[in-house]
């Protein structure tokens, strides 16, 4: 079987298998797009998306914020989970009862009971920002799947193996798309190019990324 038809093996609102633990639930978002939304702008007000300087001092390309208990971060010791913005010095938003749920059943959906997520950490990509490959390394349990859910416009996202060296699969996220991550998935290099096609007509010219883990 090619790399392709691996993409297209999914019955209509089944979960497609991308991986031994690793799903994407076409569309699963998008009858929760308006209260994502809302959500999203609500704890932009307070924790406002910024753009990450690295610890090897470049600046990242997408901005991030976070919501729930823990947020990712960096600072001149390297990435780490905080309990407080570091820009504002309060406590990360609460995650909003909509993202949780969705987290929650999402994971269930791909075959993960009793995901609780403590940390969100929200990506936005302007035209042109791009995420290139890593590791998901920071949490402290690998145990936990992650979710993440694509929001306005498309991007490729790229699945690599446990080597960054290790041949990458394309695959193209849309609105409203859920992947679900674990197992001896969860460790895999990933990356995202910058968002590609139309314009999103809720969004505009730029894709939002929530991921959601089990950090702490
Ligand atoms: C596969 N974000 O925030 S989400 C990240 O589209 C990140 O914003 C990308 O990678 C984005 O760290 C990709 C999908 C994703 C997230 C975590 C993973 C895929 C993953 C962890 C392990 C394997
Ligand atoms: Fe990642």
């Amino acid at each position: 079987m090619s790399t392709l038809d691996l993409f297209h093996s999914a019955a209509p609102g089944e979960p497609e298998r991308i991986g031994p633990c690793a799903f994407v639930l076409h569309g699963y978002a998008l009858s929760q797009e308006q209260a994502l939304l809302s959500a999203i702008a609500g704890i932009e007000d307070r924790a406002p998306f910024r753009r990450m300087v690295t610890p090897g001092g470049l600046t990242m390309s997408a901005a991030l914020t976070n919501c729930g208990a823990l947020g990712w971060t960096t600072d001149r010791r390297g990435y780490l989970y905080t309990a407080a913005d570091p820009d504002s010095g309060r406590p990360w938003p609460d995650m909003p009862q909509a993202f949780a749920m969705l987290a929650r059943t999402a994971a269930a959906a791909a075959g993960f009971r009793d995901f609780e997520p403590d940390a969100c950490l929200m990506n936005r990509y302007a035209s042109g920002a791009r995420m290139s490959l890593h590791q998901d390394k920071n949490e402290r349990d690998f145990g936990a799947p992650i979710v993440s859910v694509s929001l306005g416009m498309s991007a490729t996202f790229l699945f690599g193996g446990l080597a960054r060296s290790d041949r990458v699969m394309k695959l193209l996220l849309h609105h409203g798309d859920v992947v679900v991550w674990g197992g001896e998935d969860r460790l895999r290099y990933h990356g995202v190019l910058a968002p590609e096609g139309a314009t999103h007509p809720l969004l505009g010219d730029c894709r939002i990324n929530l991921t959601f883990r089990k950090a702490g």
